[in-house]
């Protein structure tokens, strides 16, 4: 039987009530926003992407870039086939710059009472259709990054994102059960959770553009599958945390670090947003592969 699925709750009303943000942040493990990021930065950082992927050949010819109309695969994180475009993705201005849009720093200095540190591992994602097996799993975001727990997850679709094209879910209230055991699973990240035990509700939404998810590291969420015939399903994931919270080292690295910050760097037109950690006195502490021991 499918998974019901009921709407997120808005937070927009309480960003100027930060006391009741992060209650509200504490009590459900998410904050949702509706309309808060300028189309027109969304739009042209999607045209980035699809630019990249029909460079790859992976847009159909004759078709309107914008729409992002799959040729071929489907390919996904980890194939060979998906290397060089994640190596261009990660080389994107554009990309890393809005990591520091305004509008999510504001949500998240009063979720955390502080000034945020957004981590430079920044992750676009394209998801293909036809793929089901490879959608991703419910999981949590902690054992992969680690440091502190209340590491938030900005999850933002480039464009109209519904749940038949393949939106985030988060499972509300789940951050309160701590790390859950993991087991291999298909899909980003390779490690999934089971949560039917736990007794509670999927949440997520038709995404608008404009629109975008916080979760706190320890929230379980998974992707619903992309069910279009053709459509790539285009996001980026960013993390955030306050300034003073512990954090590990491979946050402050490139995604999969496939290149270093210099070769991605080449080519950028300001420095604004190169190495802006380094000036911070940030905590250190290690990361543990402890959570990575899955049962099969
Ligand atoms: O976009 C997806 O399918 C996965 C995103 C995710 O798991 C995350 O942002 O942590």
């Amino acid at each position: 039987m499918p998974t019901e699925i009921k709407p997120f709750v808005e937070s927009n009303d309480l960003l100027d009530q930060p006391d009741m943000l992060r209650a509200r942040a504490k009590r459900d493990g998410y904050l949702f926003f509706r309309n808060l990021i300028d189309t027109d930065t969304i739009l042209q950082l999607r045209r980035d992407f699809l630019e990249i992927c029909d460079k790859h050949g992976w847009i159909k010819e004759g078709t309107d870039l914008m729409d992002g109309i799959r040729n071929g695969g489907p390919y996904m994180e980890g194939q060979e086939e998906y290397w060089p475009i994640l190596n261009d993705f990660q080389s994107l201005e554009s990309f890393h710059a809005f990591a520091h849009y305004p509008s999510i720093l504001d949500a998240c200095d009063k979720l955390f009472g502080e000034p945020t540190l957004p981590h430079p591992r920044n992750i676009g994602r394209i998801m293909f259709p036809e793929n089901v097996r490879y959608t991703t799993p419910a999981h949590q975001d902690y054992i992969h990054i680690q440091g502190t727990e209340e590491t938030y997850t900005a999850w933002i679709p480039l464009g109209d994102c519904s749940q038949y094209f393949g939106g985030l879910a988060v499972l509300a209230g789940s951050h309160k059960f701590s790390v859950l055991p993991t087991k291999r699973a298909d899909g980003a990240g390779g490690l999934g959770v089971e949560t039917d035990h736990l007794n509670l509700t999927w949440v997520s939404v038709d995404y608008q553009i404009g629109d975008f998810l916080l979760f706190q590291s320890l929230t379980v969420h998974k992707a619903l599958p992309n069910q279009t015939k053709d459509r790539l399903r285009l996001s980026v994931d960013y993390r955030y945390q306050g300034q003073s919270q512990p954090i590990t080292e491979g946050s402050l690295l490139p995604h999969f670090n496939r290149m270093s910050w210099e070769e991605i760097y080449k080519g950028w037109k300001s420095e604004k947003y190169q190495y802006y950690w380094k000036d911070l006195d940030l905590k250190s502490v290690p990361f543990t592969r402890k959570y990575h021991e899955a049962k099969r």
